[in-house]
């Protein structure tokens, strides 16, 4: 059915064109992956491209808000747990940049628009992690909620992203466990410690729920990354599923959810809760956050500082070519 498509027009770039569209449309009805070499429409190329290098740039980030507190973890395997969580972000972010290169980015180009301040990356990230309690929490809540929103994408459409979050997916719920761990931990601690996870819960509870984007009525392309199925559910559904698994979790840890609003809604099976502080949103995404400028600054400290390492690395890989080279003459 597809070569017919294809070969049937006379010519016309036009029918050309349209005949590729099709085929493109039905992979996305069927649910076929669209791969590298496949045809796609230039503004799907756009919104992947836009999405997957903004989420790789977020786990990049996100090593930051956590990364201050590995030299102050409060024991041994609570720093290698950390370590190893760090690690893995740096991991996730370099399989999402790879992924995004197959659109034809390189990945300097992605690097660079993250480094001027062109590029979003996740709102979440530029609040600052003032306690220990932060760090478990950040596991709990922003992982928790990473779980949410990229399970799904597990089964978008383009194959190397889909891909890229199977591995992303399983070691995120490493991640929120480890996060739940150590907010119980210190739930059922001492009245401080009690104390501290409840403070922690009011600073990153709202944040959290922001994190899965502008209300659907604000949101600028859940309906074209829908329909394309780079998105699975909206923002808001993606909230609800958030606040609905969230909530007992708190109340298993004797947490109070900070949201005078929130209660359970018998004729809906879910819950129902307050209006996040939109305004706060749209300054943190503009940079206006209370860490934007550190997370920027640490990043550009940090490419810095690793240009000795890519000098080292293309110089091998120069060194490598010219020996083939010599080799094959
Ligand atoms: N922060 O039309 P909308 C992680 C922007 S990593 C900043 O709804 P879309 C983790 C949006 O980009 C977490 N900006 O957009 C890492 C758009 O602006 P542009 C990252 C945001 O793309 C380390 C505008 O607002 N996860 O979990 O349809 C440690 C309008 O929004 C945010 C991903 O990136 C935000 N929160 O939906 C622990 C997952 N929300 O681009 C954990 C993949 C929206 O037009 N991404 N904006 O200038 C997605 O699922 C979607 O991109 C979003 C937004 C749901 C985030």
């Amino acid at each position: 059915m597809y070569t017919q498509l294809v070969e049937a027009p006379e010519g016309g770039i036009g029918e050309a064109r349209s005949a590729e569209q099709a085929i493109f449309d039905d992979k996305i009805d069927r649910s076929i992956t669209i791969e590298p070499s496949d045809w796609m429409p230039d503004a799907y190329r756009k919104t992947l491209l836009r999405q997957i290098s903004q989420h790789a740039h977020s786990e990049i980030v996100g090593m930051l808000p956590e990364g201050n507190w590995i030299s102050r973890a409060p024991s041994l395997e609570r720093k290698l747990i950390l370590m190893a969580k760090v690690q893995d972000e740096a991991g996730h972010g370099l399989y999402l940049y790879s992924a995004a290169e197959t659109l034809g980015t390189p990945r300097d180009e992605m690097t660079e628009a993250l480094l001027s301040g062109r590029a979003k990356y996740s709102s979440i990230f530029n609040y600052p992690t003032l306690t220990w309690a932060d760090v478990g929490t950040i596991g709990w809540l922003v992982d928790g909620a990473a779980i949410i929103n990229q399970i799904p994408l597990t089964r978008c459409s383009y194959g190397p992203y889909a891909r890229a979050l199977v591995r992303v997916c399983k070691e995120e719920s490493f991640h929120q466990r480890q996060g739940f761990d150590i907010v119980s931990t210190l739930a059922h601690g001492s009245p401080e410690q009690h104390a501290m996870a409840q403070d922690a819960l009011n600073r990153w509870w709202w944040p959290s729920v922001m994190m899965f984007g502008p209300p659907d009525s604000e949101s600028q392309h859940n309906e074209t990354s829908m329909r394309w199925k780079i998105k699975l559910f909206s923002n808001d559904d993606l909230r609800q599923k958030f606040v609905d698994q969230t909530v007992p979790q708190a109340e298993a840890l004797g947490l109070t959810i900070p949201d005078p609003d929130l209660r359970y809604d018998e004729s809906t099976g879910h819950y129902a809760f307050g209006t996040p502080d939109w305004q706060e949103f749209y300054d943190v995404v503009k940079g206006n956050g209370p860490c934007n400028r550190d997370r920027l600054r640490a990043r550009r400290e940090a490419y810095d500082d690793g240009a000795w390492v890519r000098d080292a690395a293309l110089a091998h890989a120069e060194k490598r070519a010219a020996r083939a080279t010599s080799d094959a003459a």
